[in-house]
C-alpha cells in the first residue's frame, strides 16, 4: 500500500463508516478510521491463513486462558503489516500526527498481571512461528479496574475500555452457541439400546464469538484470538414488560450478561465465587465445542482427535474443560467411558503458575453440583477410577486421600489442580526452580506417581512488543550493530558480546537510556503531574501488589535512607541520586496490599518534599500501571527490582523485559531470576537474600521477625519512623497494621532479608558511579537475555508438549 492509497482509504473510512469529514472528525473517528485501514491488510492475510489451515487439517494448539492482557493493538498491527511509515506519511499529508491517533487507544486490560500478559506474548509467538493456533478466552466488558489514588489510597474505577467502540474486534452474534447451567441429569437409552446419562440444564446463555486478529511478525500468518461474550437467550420478556414491571422483564438478560461483564481480581470475595465458576464454564464450553465441531466437520475421527487438537490449560481456570470434553464425547457423541477418557488424556496439558497453596483453586462440591451436575458426576467417576488404580498400585490409603481430586476438609471440594494433573498428558511449571518445587512440594505425590508427566518451560516475553515497539531507539541501535534479525531470533543478541569493549557503542547505548528517561519523564509529567530528574538512577519496581513480592522491602530501604539522614548516620550527599518508581495495583479485597499502597504514597509525599533529600531521592508512584505504561517505563530503567521471597514467585516476566532493555537486576534466587542470574553472569546481577532452602529452614525453625528489628539499627530506625506517624501527620495508628505485621508476622520474611538488601544497594551505588562498568553490564544483560524470548518458550512447548508443526500460510495473490 502506498502513501496515497493509505490516505484515500483513510478518508473513505472517515466518510463512509464514521459518517464524518476530515475537518469535523473527532480523535475517536480518526483512530477508528486508521484501525480500519490497517485491518484490511491483516484480514486478507487472516483469510489466507484460515484457508491454509482448513486445507491441511493440521494439529491446532488451543490456548485456554481466562485472561489476555493484550496491551494496545494498533502499534503492533502497524509493525506486523510494516505500514508504520506509510501510515505516518499518509496521515501527515492530512495534517494528522500518527502518534496522537495511536495514543487515543485504550488498551484491553483483560488480565490481572503476569499470567494474562504471558498468554498475550504466547499468542504473538505462536503466530510468528506459523503455528496453527487459536486463543480462547472471555471478552469482559470491564477489564482490570482503573486505579486512582485519593489521599494516597487506591480507589478502583470501572475500566470502560470499549465504551467508544473496539475496532479491533470482529463480533459474530449469528455464530453464537448455547451454554447450559444448573438443572439435573437424566437416565437415557440410546438408539442402540445403551443406557446413558443426559444433562438437562435449567438455563442457558448464548456465547457470542468476538474475534481478534493475532498477526505474526515477518510472516503471512495471522491467527485468531476468540473471546466469548455472553448474551441472554431471550432479550426480555414482553409479557412482563407490558405489565409494567420493567425491571423483572430484563432480569434474565442481566443475569446472563453478567457472566462476561467483569474480570475477576486475583483474589476474589466469596460472593463472586459462583459467578466466577460460571465464567470459567461459559468460556471453555463454548471453546471446546467450537474446536471439536470444526475438526469433526473436517472429517477427523474421534480416535484421531489428539493428533489434531491440543488444549493448553493456562492455570486451573479452564480446567472444567476436562469434564466438558468427556461429557460431549459420551453424552452427545455416544462414546464409551474408556474411549472418551483415552482421548481426553491425550488432548489436555496443564501449566501451573503458582507456588502459594492458597492460590490453588478449589470449588465446593455443593456449588459445583448445583451449577454443573453432570460434570460433577464425571469428576467423581474420574476420581474413582484413578484412586482405585493408585490403591491397587501402592496400597497406601494415606496417599489415596492426598491425591484425591476431592478434598474432604475443611469442606468438600473439587481440587482443580489435581483434576488437571490426572487428566493431562503433560504438566509444566514456568521456570526451572518453579518446576522443581512443583515436583518436590506442590504436586509431589503426582510427580512420584508419574515422573514423566512433569516438565518445565521457562516463560518468555515477545521481543516485538517489549523491545521493538517499546524501545525504538534501542532497536535502531541494535539493527545497526547486529542487523535486524534479532526481532525474530532473539538469540542473535549474543552478537553484542563483541561490542562490550567498544567505547563508542557503550556511549550510544547510554545515550539511548538517557533518551528513554526523558521520554518517560515527559509522559509522567503529562499523565500524572510527576516531575522527575532525567539524570538520576531509575530504580523500578512494577508488578501486582502482593506481600510475597515484597514491595514493602523496597520501601523499607527507602525509608531507612531517609531515617539515617535524619538521624545523622548518613550524609545526603553520599546518596547516589535515584528515582524509585513503583507501579502496582492491589486486588480490591486485599487489605494489606492496599495499606502498602497508602504507605508508599505517604512516604513519597514526605520524602519528595524533604529538603534534606532534595536532588538525591525521589519516589514516583504513577497510578494505574498497565501495559501502555510498562512499554514506556521499562526501557528507561537502570535497576530492576525482583525481590520476592525465594520460593514464592513462580517465574516473573517483568524481570525478563527489564534485562532485555538493559536494566540490571537486583534480585533473590527466585523464579526465572535464577536463570537470568546464571545467563547474564554474577558480575552483571545483584544477587541478595536467602535461598529457597534457607527460607524454608528458617520457617521450619520458627521465624521471629522482631528479632531482626531488635538487632538491626537501620531497620529499627526505619520501622520506628513509620510507627511514629512521621508519614501520617503524626497519627500513629494509620500504619499500625503494617508495622505490627512486620514485627509479629511478616509471612514473607522481608525483615530477614533487609540487611542483605540494603548492603547490596551499596554495591549498586558503587557500581552506578562507574558509568562505564555499569553500561558494560547493561549491554551484557541485553546480549545474554535472548533466551527469554517467548518464541523460545513456544519452541519448548512444541517440542516437549504439543508436538505441533509450523504451517506457513499460502502467500496472497495480489493483483
Ligand atoms: C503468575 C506468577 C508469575 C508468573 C506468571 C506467568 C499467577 C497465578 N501466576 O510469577 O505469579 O510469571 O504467572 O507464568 O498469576
Amino acid at each position: 500500500m502506498d502513501t496515497q492509497t493509505f490516505a484515500s482509504l483513510f478518508l473513505e473510512e472517515l466518510q463512509f463508516t464514521r459518517g464524518t469529514t476530515l475537518e469535523a472528525a473527532s480523535e475517536q473517528d480518526k483512530y477508528i478510521a486508521l484501525v480500519r485501514v490497517v485491518r484490511r491488510s491483516l484480514i486478507e492475510r487472516w483469510h489466507a491463513t484460515n484457508e491454509t489451515y482448513n486445507k491441511a487439517v493440521p494439529k491446532t494448539v488451543a490456548y485456554l486462558s481466562a485472561e489476555y492482557l493484550l496491551g494496545p493493538q494498533t502499534g503492533n498491527a502497524l509493525l506486523a503489516t510494516d505500514l508504520e511509515s506509510t501510515a505516518r506519511a499518509a496521515l501527515s499529508t492530512l495534517g494528522i500526527d500518527l502518534d496522537d491517533v495511536i495514543a487515543t487507544e485504550i488498551e484491553p486490560g483483560l488480565g490481572n498481571g503476569g499470567l494474562g500478559r504471558l498468554a498475550a506474548c504466547f499468542i504473538d509467538s505462536l503466530a510468528t512461528l506459523n503455528i496453527p493456533a487459536i486463543g480462547y478466552g472471555i471478552r469482559y466488558n470491564y477489564g482490570i479496574f482503573r486505579q486512582t489514588f485519593v489521599d494516597g489510597e487506591q480507589v478502583e474505577q470501572p475500566d470502560t475500555w470499549m465504551s467508544l467502540g473496539t475496532p479491533w474486534e470482529l463480533p459474530h452474534p449469528e455464530k453464537a452457541s448455547l451454554v447450559g447451567f444448573g438443572g439435573h441429569v437424566e437416565e437415557t437409552i440410546s438408539s442402540a439400546g445403551m443406557p446413558g446419562r443426559t444433562w438437562v440444564p435449567a438455563w442457558h446463555v448464548q456465547a457470542v464469538p468476538c474475534d481478534y486478529l493475532v498477526p505474526g511478525y515477518d510472516t503471512e500468518n495471522v491467527n485468531t484470538l476468540r473471546l466469548w461474550s455472553a448474551r441472554a437467550t431471550d432479550e426480555f420478556n414482553l409479557q412482563i414488560f407490558n405489565s409494567g414491571d420493567f425491571e423483572n422483564a430484563v432480569r434474565a438478560r442481566t443475569a446472563a450478561e453478567n457472566i462476561s461483564n467483569v474480570l475477576y481480581p486475583e483474589d476474589s470475595t466469596p460472593q463472586g465465587k459462583e459467578l466466577r465458576l460460571q465464567q470459567q464454564y461459559f468460556f471453555v464450553a463454548a471453546s471446546v465445542r467450537d474446536l471439536l465441531d470444526r475438526y469433526l466437520g473436517l472429517g477427523v475421527s474421534f480416535t484421531n482427535l489428539p493428533e489434531h487438537i491440543t488444549f493448553q490449560l493456562n492455570d486451573t481456570h479452564p480446567v472444567v474443560a476436562i469434564p466438558e470434553l468427556m461429557r460431549l464425547l459420551m453424552d452427545e457423541h455416544g462414546l464409551e467411558w474408556d474411549e472418551a477418557w483415552g482421548i481426553t488424556q491425550r488432548i489436555f496439558n496443564y501449566t501451573c503458575h503458582t507456588l502459594l497453596p492458597e492460590a490453588l483453586e478449589v470449588w465446593s462440591v455443593d456449588l459445583f453440583g448445583r451449577l454443573l451436575p453432570r460434570h460433577l458426576e464425571i469428576i467423581f467417576k474420574i476420581n474413582e477410577v484413578f484412586l482405585d488404580e493408585v490403591r491397587a498400585k501402592t496400597g497406601n490409603e494415606l496417599l489415596v486421600r492426598q491425591m484425591s481430586i476431592i478434598q474432604e476438609q475443611p469442606f468438600r471440594a473439587v481440587r482443580m489442580a489435581h483434576l488437571a494433573t490426572v487428566a493431562s498428558a503433560r504438566v509444566n511449571g514456568v521456570a526451572e526452580l518453579h518446576s522443581q518445587l512443583l515436583r518436590d512440594n506442590v504436586l509431589k505425590d503426582f510427580s512420584a506417581y508419574w515422573p514423566d508427566k512433569f516438565t518445565n518451560v521457562t516463560n518468555g516475553v515477545t521481543p516485538r512488543r517489549f523491545v521493538r515497539l517499546s524501545n525504538p531507539e534501542l532497536s535502531n541501535l541494535l539493527d545497526d550493530a547486529i542487523g535486524s534479525g534479532w526481532t525474530r531470533d532473539l538469540s542473535q543478541l549474543s552478537k553484542l558480546e563483541e561490542l562490550v569493549d567498544d567505547e563508542g557503542f557503550l556511549e550510544q547505548f547510554a545515550h539511548v537510556k538517557s533518551l528513554n528517561k526523558q521520554r518517560i519523564a515527559a509522559v509522567l509529567a503529562e499523565r500524572d503531574g510527576i516531575e522527575l530528574p532525567t539524570d538520576a538512577m531509575y530504580d523500578v519496581m512494577v508488578k501486582r501488589l502482593h506481600e510475597y513480592k515484597r514491595q514493602s522491602l523496597k520501601l523499607l530501604h527507602v525509608v531507612s535512607l531517609y531515617a539515617r539522614v535524619l538521624a545523622g548516620t548518613l550524609r545526603a550527599e553520599d546518596i547516589e541520586p535515584r528515582v524509585v518508581v513503583f507501579g502496582a495495583k492491589a486486588a480490591p479485597g486485599y487489605r494489606m496490599a492496599k495499606d502498602t499502597i497508602a504507605l508508599i504514597n505517604a512516604v513519597a509525599a514526605t520524602i519528595n518534599n524533604a529538603p534534606e533529600l532534595r536532588g538525591r531521592l525521589k519516589i514516583a508512584f504513577p497510578a494505574n500501571y498497565n501495559v501502555t505504561l510498562a512499554e514506556k517505563l521499562i526501557p528507561a530503567a537502570d535497576l530492576s527490582e525482583q525481590i520476592s521471597l525465594a520460593g514464592k514467585e513462580a517465574s516473573g516476566t517483568g524481570n525478563m523485559k527489564f534485562a532485555l532493555n538493559g536494566a540490571l537486576t537486583v534480585g533473590t534466587l527466585d523464579g526465572a531470576n535464577v536463570e537470568i542470574h546464571e545467563l547474564v553472569g554474577d558480575e552483571n546481577f545483584f544477587l541478595f537474600g536467602m535461598t529457597e532452602p534457607e527460607a524454608e529452614s528458617l520457617a521450619q525453625a520458627g521465624y521471629t521477625p522482631s528479632k531482626y528489628y531488635e538487632q538491626d539499627e537501620d531497620l529499627k530506625l526505619a520501622i520506628d519512623l513509620i510507627a511514629s506517624g512521621a508519614f501520617s501527620g503524626g497519627e500513629r495508628s494509620t500504619f499500625e497494621p503494617i508495622v505490627s505485621d512486620w514485627l509479629w508476622h511478616d509471612r514473607f520474611m522481608a525483615l530477614a532479608d533487609f540487611r542483605a538488601y540494603v548492603d547490596v544497594q551499596q554495591d549498586i551505588e558503587a557500581k552506578y558511579r562507574d558509568a562505564e562498568a555499569w553500561n558494560r553490564s547493561a549491554v551484557l544483560n541485553v546480549a545474554r537475555s535472548g533466551f527469554f524470548s517467548s518464541d523460545r518458550s513456544i519452541s519448548d512447548y512444541l517440542e516437549r508438549i504439543w508436538h505441533a508443526t509450523p504451517l506457513p500460510a499460502a502467500r496472497r495473490h495480489t493483483a
